[in-house]
């Protein structure tokens, strides 16, 4: 069985998610990220970098990062159709995959979960905070016009691996009451009617205010 480490509401529920939508067999490790349980030895010896999401595959092999856990999970399991057909539509998938976790993630939003990566003097605080909401804002802005012309209201016309990452990032914009533009919130508003975001927000300890309300308090 595969073995899936995660943290509740991290980056890593886009992953859980897909994982999810395929009905793949899998076990979870909770990485407890405010105890450092990524920084200890244990988990070094698993993935070096110190981050999740970390996929350890039934034959024991290891794969890190998002889009490559995302890209494996969509080729190894066809039949879950994680991917748009053709080679044209499938790298524009990887660089909408790309925008989301190299740039609206670790750019934008990691300058508010962690601005003291970023800071020399303290006083710095709300230029490095201004800087990560400005990168979140202009990356869901081109996410919302990419969704303004695609059909079904998710990115490539149907759920796929980038509607996933997408969903985290909106999930978190949404907690951190960050503006969004109407398309991705009526985008956020579809993926929770997706049973299985439903399940995963659940299993992660989100509950929903109302069974069809958009809202995690
Ligand atoms: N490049 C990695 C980074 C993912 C990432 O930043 N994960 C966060 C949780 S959302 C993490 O592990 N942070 C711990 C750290 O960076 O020290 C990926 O795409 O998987």
């Amino acid at each position: 069985m595969m073995t899936f480490y995660m943290a509740p509401g991290s980056c890593s529920t886009g992953i859980h998610i897909l994982l999810e939508e395929l009905d793949v067999l899998f076990q979870v490790q909770i990485v407890n990220m405010p105890a450092g349980d990524h920084t200890k030895p244990a988990f070094l010896a698993l993935n070096p970098k110190g981050s999740i999401p970390v996929l350890v595959r039934e034959d024991g092999s290891v794969l890190s990062e998002f889009i490559a856990i995302a890209w494996w999970l969509a080729l190894a399991y066809p039949r879950g159709r994680l991917l748009p057909d053709g080679a044209d539509r499938q790298a524009e998938v990887l660089e909408v995959l790309s925008h989301c976790v190299g740039t609206i993630h670790q750019q934008g939003f990691t300058r508010l979960f962690v601005p003291e990566r970023y800071l020399i003097r303290d006083e710095d605080l709300p230029v490095i905070e201004g800087q990560g909401k400005a990168i979140v804002a202009q990356g869901l802005t081109l996410m919302g016009k990419r969704l303004q012309g695609s059909d079904g209201g998710y990115l490539f016309g149907q759920f796929c691996v980038a509607d996933a990452a997408l969903f985290y990032l909106e999930f978190w914009a949404d907690r951190l009451h960050l503006p969004m533009p109407p398309a991705c919130r009526d985008h956020f508003a579809l993926m929770l009617t997706r049973p299985k975001v439903r399940q995963v927000l659940l299993e992660e300890g989100y509950r929903p205010a109302a069974e069809n309300s958009s809202k995690y308090p």
